[in-house]
């Protein structure tokens, strides 16, 4: 143990601490920019700088380990001066436009300004006008906004091993592009938005769909249905200052009443549908002995991995569509045919933790008729705004249910929310549909947990099924090339683009970190444990789903629903 004196307050810490984490058991919190707990420390910005007694320069606070003895001051004269002069240089050369930044009253730049009194600029500008990136439907990159932290290109390198943005230039000139300063759809990005979660200002984020939701609530003539995503619930009560991983399912149910869906389901529901088509595909192909190992497919961060990064290995993804896309494509056939509503009228929105879901919709095969099956993804951080919105008082609102059908679901749909959750969901309805037998024990504990990559082999009536389970690209890239190499022996694994799987996606509020995700695990298993049925085939909305107009899983009208296909 090591002992040390931060603003003459004793603190003992472990070997290894870094002054930033030994002052934030003093309850201090030294400013930051480019630190971020899950992320190599590069020490690139110096907001950070503190006085160590008997040094003459001022240290990274984020980079320095304690030492026996230590003493150190975070708040002199000099430390402070050295603050502000940092914080005046990036805003010489930042894009001042507050008022217009989708990160207005979120943004860390915007909270330092406004802790150390930096108010107006007192160094002439040098930022210079720069192209905007943004010609997809998920994400949107304003180079003038951006405070060069790097934590952007350490999200996409480092969790996903792609490495689609870098530096550029020097000096003044110094910026963060793209290849070829190419937009993202010409790169190798996938849209995953986790450089949109690591961004500490309004660089990137994400594009934002929640005023097209309101066009369509205020439209007389429209229906609107809502949708949620399993990891939505768990990680919305953060911007209302609930401790981390709350279970809000019932509250939010209620606010989106007030923000005046017409409707609102549960994807979970749609998530029970995934499981019975892909469970039913998996048998298949094992019994034929084709195109395996078979991959899961609800992650379009992962769908368009395998497209843009393995196209030769697409017939290895399920063609189940996602849980959301199968919700909304019930919704504007046997839903809409039951409500004797036009499809046309129908306005499907769905919330999600995800910006790479708002590409997904857009795919040419997802709807039918000349319309797409969901009309808008917003995110939980879209919600949030939509909450803010209308005044709601959140945490003291009272709870409410799903409407039905579509809002009943099983716990094997809350799980889909963390990585190994599909593939124990799909094991649970696996298991009895190849046995015949009832599984006692559902929990699956050997696909728990965040491990990059999890191995397992079950033995089912004798059968030998060897699973895997990968969250984040970099961890896939490992089976994917296994898999090229033909050295694979798996028969089905889980990908989920996403650190610890959706629930840390990227559209989750900005301060998601993995030991937040870590609660919000624990929150979707509990939710599991206190389900009444917990395997997807035992929905009994589905059940009566499946015997009044799909007939069976994989049936001609479920592959016409339910099923998809990729391209290279
Ligand atoms: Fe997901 Fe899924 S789990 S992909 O993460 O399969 O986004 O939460 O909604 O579709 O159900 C996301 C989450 C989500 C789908 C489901
Ligand atoms: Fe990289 Fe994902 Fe950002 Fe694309 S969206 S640049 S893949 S982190
Ligand atoms: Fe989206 Fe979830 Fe995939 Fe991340 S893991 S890209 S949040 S679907």
């Amino acid at each position: 143990l090591i002992h040390l004196k931060i603003n003459n307050m004793p603190v003992t810490v472990k070997k290894g601490t870094k002054i930033l984490e030994a002052a934030r058991m003093l309850h201090i919190d030294i400013p930051h920019l480019c630190y971020h707990p899950d992320q190599k420390i590069k020490a690139r910005c110096r907001i950070c700088s503190v006085e160590v007694v008997g040094k003459r320069r001022l240290l990274a606070a984020c980079s320095t380990e304690c030492w026996e003895g230590m003493e150190v001051y975070t708040d002199t004269q000099v430390v402070r001066d050295t603050q502000r002069g940092i914080l005046q240089l990036i805003m010489a050369d930042h894009e001042e436009n507050c008022l217009t930044c989708p990160r207005n009253g979120n943004c860390v730049l915007q909270d330092l300004c406004s802790r150390f009194n930096v108010l107006k600029p007192k160094i002439p500008h040098v930022s210079k006008p720069q192209p905007k990136f943004g010609n997809n439907p998920s994400l949107l990159h304003d180079p003038e906004k951006c405070v060069k932290c790097g934590r952007c290109i350490r999200a996409c390198k480092d969790i996903q091993g792609i490495e689609v943005l870098g530096f550029a230039g020097r000096s003044t000139d110094i910026h963060i592009t793209t290849p070829f300063n190419d937009e993202f759809n010409n790169t190798q990005c996938v849209l995953c938005g986790q450089c949109s979660l690591a961004c500490p200002v309004g660089a990137l984020v994400e594009k934002d769909d929640t005023e097209r939701v309101l066009d369509a609530i205020f439209d007389p003539d429209k229906i609107v249905i809502v949708q949620t995503a399993p990891s939505v619930r768990v990680a919305l009560g953060d911007a209302f200052g609930l401790p981390k991983g709350s279970i809000v399912t019932k509250k939010m149910v209620t606010a989106l009443r007030m923000i005046g869906f017409d409707k609102v389901f549960d994807t979970n529901y749609g998530a029970d549908l995934t499981i019975t088509e892909e469970a039913n595909e998996l048998i298949e192909r094992i019994k034929s002995g084709q195109k395996m190992p078979m991959a899961t497919s609800c992650c379009p961060g992962w769908v368009n991995y395998v497209e843009k990064h393995y196209p030769d290995l697409l017939d290895h993804l399920s063609t189940t569509k996602s849980p959301m896309q199968i919700f909304s494509a019930i919704t504007k056939t046997h839903y809409a045919q039951q409500k004797h509503i036009d499809p046309k009228k129908i306005f499907t929105v769905a919330v999600m933790p995800c910006i790479a879901k708002k590409y997904e919709i857009t795919r040419p095969e997802m709807g039918r008729d000349g319309y797409q099956d969901t009309d808008a993804v917003i995110t939980t951080r879209g919600l949030i705004k939509l909450i803010k919105y209308i005044g709601i008082d959140f945490n003291n609102l009272p709870e409410s249910e799903f409407d039905n059908p579509m809002g009943e679901a099983t716990g094997a749909a809350a799980i889909f929310g963390t990585t190994g959750g599909v593939m124990e969901a799909a094991l649970r309805t696996t298991y009895e549909w190849l046995t015949g037998k009832e599984m006692q024990n559902v929990e699956y504990t050997p696909v728990r947990g965040f491990d990059g990559i999890k191995e397992a082999e079950i033995n089912i009536d004798g059968k030998k099924i060897r699973i895997a389970v990968a969250h984040t690209l970099k961890n896939a890239k490992v089976i994917m090339d296994k898999i090229r190499a033909g050295e694979c022996e798996y028969d089905f694994f889980e990908v989920m683009a996403c650190p610890g799987g959706c629930l840390g996606g990227g559209g989750q509020p900005v301060d998601t970190t993995m030991a937040v995700n870590k609660k919000r695990m624990e929150a979707l298993y509990t939710i599991d444990k206190n389900t009444k049925y917990r395997k997807s085939h035992e929905n009994p909305y589905l059940k009566k789903l499946y015997a009044e107009f799909l007939e069976k899983p994989g049936s001609k009208i479920a592959h016409e629903l339910l099923h998809t296909h990729y391209h290279a």
